[in-house]
């Protein structure tokens, strides 16, 4: 008689571990890092960054914005790991002076974003910079 319930009920238990333990990896969902379209600029103009399409996948908050630069052109090479902007509302910027000549060529810029759990993902796009 006993044995009759429990044949159909640890299939159910193991369903609701399953269920829980799914519930578990959704809730500590890392964040998804986006940071934006590549973009191509003219000297004298400004460079606007967008990682607003960023997002943590269980519901969460993004808390930190950090850009660098990971790829610069030939001859800026100390430029790379330079932060170029960071904090909670470093989202989406726009930069503090029009690109230069200096500027001239291929850089990737990095987003590192951390959500309110402290974890954290990265996205790049790629500025180019022409005359
Ligand atoms: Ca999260």
């Amino acid at each position: 008689m006993q044995m009759r319930m429990v044949r159909p009920t640890l299939p159910l238990l193991m369903v609701l571990a399953a269920m829980l333990t799914g519930c578990a990896l959704i809730t500590k969902a890392p964040p998804v890092a986006n940071a934006g379209p590549d973009v191509t600029v003219r000297i004298g103009e400004r460079v606007s960054h967008d990682g607003s399409g960023s997002v943590d996948l269980d519901g969460g908050k993004i808390v930190y914005y950090k850009w660098y630069v990971t790829v610069a052109p030939e001859g800026r090479e100390d430029q790379v790991g330079q932060v170029l902007r960071e904090g909670p509302d470093a989202a989406t910027w726009t930069s503090d002076r029009p690109v230069g000549e200096e500027e001239l060529g291929e850089w990737v810029i990095e987003l590192w974003v951390t959500d309110d759990e402290g974890q954290s993902a990265t996205d790049d796009m790629t500025l180019k910079v022409i005359r």
